[in-house]
């Protein structure tokens, strides 16, 4: 369905830059100045490929300035603290997370899906002839491969070929059901020894629920306490995420174009793309991908396993975000559960974060119903990469009237359209621009 009253493309244009311009700090963009007043991993790569339509000199600053925060051991932290924001403003903030890795950065612990190698070739490409005279891919790629070896190697918990999340905060989808029987299982920290902060900005209703910040803080605490060492960390919660793992596959895509373009071979991140991509299959079943649970306890004599190959058998939108990987053999069957009463591609606002019609689905509550602009944007993606360009088509204009209705919100009610979390959210204006350029 293509909502009523898509507005004029000038008017948007200049409303999406405005939100940008106003989200900047001088090296980066926060994703919203009440609710999320630091850096994030992914957000910024999502809006350093709107950035690059408005100033790609800006969006590669954007990005380096994200790679500023790399630890040592290659990982891109989830959170990179601005020093001149209040150290409470934002909860867990740097004095939880106690890392300051090196030089006078202080970062959360954790990671975020790894959309970087991606964000940096297209805006590479936005002025390819200054972004080479500035040296911005030669920059860039040792960084970015550093970051996958991280990825392929500390974080191969399943030893499949596939990356791990530690954290539902890493899935950047928080509290997708997809985690709901994985988190169960976690002692929730005690309410009374944390202040949540995103309350003070957003409605309660539309937030992750106390319970799961519980578990939230004690899943990286733990991991805080074992000095973020991915070998001697007792990981309650790990899981094979499609989502995660299919942007690190048109990662490595981007990294073979980058290595090209740099006159470095390119087959070592093809080889990688491949071996990702067949691990990746072993999530599918269905017609969906799903994540797989590698603390699933073993069934007890005479139970049945829920599924053979540890999968969760809640459907989230996580599990449509593969479409975008070059040649998926499944996407014929992906793209027939994207069209059916799972998702309803095209049948409602926008493509929602989780199954319509699963147990928890709820339309207001931030990963486990509302309609999100980055997932939208991937799936768009994911639909010209298969030829498909009427859905294209009818998703990039119900993403443009969305953006256009809410004042950019962060996600909205997949049924009614309505605006829920910030306003003015970066990435929404980012993703909207860029689909407009
Ligand atoms: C925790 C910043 C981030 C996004 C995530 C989104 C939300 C944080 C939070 O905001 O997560 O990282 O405080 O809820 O879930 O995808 O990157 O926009």
């Amino acid at each position: 369905m293509t909502a009523p009253g898509t507005p004029e493309a000038p008017s948007l244009r200049q409303a999406a830059e405005r939100v940008l311009l106003g989200n900047w700090t001088g090296h980066s963009t926060v994703p919203s100045h009440s609710l999320y007043p630091h850096q994030w991993s992914w957000d910024s790569a999502f809006i350093a490929i709107g950035l690059r339509h408005l100033s790609p000199r800006r969006a590669q600053v954007e990005l380096e300035s994200l790679f500023g925060s790399q630890w040592p051991d290659g990982r891109i932290p989830h959170i990179s603290f601005s020093p001149a924001v209040a150290r409470d403003a934002y909860f867990p903030g740097p004095d939880f997370w106690q890392a300051k890795t090196h030089g006078s950065v202080e970062t959360s612990g954790i990671v975020q899906p790894p959309v970087h190698a991606l964000a940096v070739w297209l805006t590479h490409q936005a002025d390819a002839r200054e972004s080479a005279r500035r040296g911005f891919l030669a920059r860039c790629y040792p960084k970015l491969v550093a970051w996958h070896r991280y990825l392929r190697t500390c974080r191969d918990l399943g030893g499949r070929g596939l990356v791990a999340i530690v954290h539902p905060w890493e899935s950047g989808m928080d509290n997708s059901p997809a985690w709901d029987d994985a988190l169960a299982r976690i002692t929730p920290a005690p309410l009374d020894s944390f202040t949540r902060r995103d309350t003070d900005h957003a409605s309660t209703d539309d937030r992750p629920t106390d319970l799961d910040y519980g578990r939230y803080v004690q899943l990286a605490a733990t991991y805080r306490d074992h000095g973020y060492d991915d070998a001697r960390t007792p990981f309650g919660f790990a899981l094979e995420d499609p989502c995660f793992n299919a942007l690190l596959i048109a990662s490595e895509h981007a990294l073979a174009a980058i290595a090209q373009a740099l006159g470095l071979d390119p087959d070592r991140h093809l080889v990688a793309a491949e071996q990702l991509t067949s691990a990746l299959a072993t999530l599918f079943t269905e017609g969906l991908f799903h994540a797989r649970d590698l603390r699933l306890p073993p069934p007890q004599a005479g139970e049945v396993a829920a599924t053979s190959a540890g999968l969760v058998p809640a459907g989230s939108v996580a599990g449509l975000v593969p479409l975008l990987v070059p040649g998926l053999l499944q996407a014929g069957e992906l793209l027939e559960t994207a069209a059916g009463p799972r998702f309803r591609l095209g049948g409602v606002r926008m493509v929602p974060s989780y199954d319509l019609t699963g147990p928890a689905f709820e339309a207001g509550r931030y990963w486990r119903g509302p309609s999100w602009f980055n997932t939208a944007w991937l799936i768009h993606r994911g639909l010209r990469e298969h030829g498909r360009t009427a859905e294209a088509d009818a998703l990039r204009n119900d993403l443009l009237a969305l953006a256009a209705g809410t004042d950019f919100a962060e996600y909205v009610d997949p049924y009614t359209g309505e605006p829920r979390g910030a306003r003015t959210f970066s990435w929404t204006a980012a993703l909207a621009l860029d689909l407009l350029s």
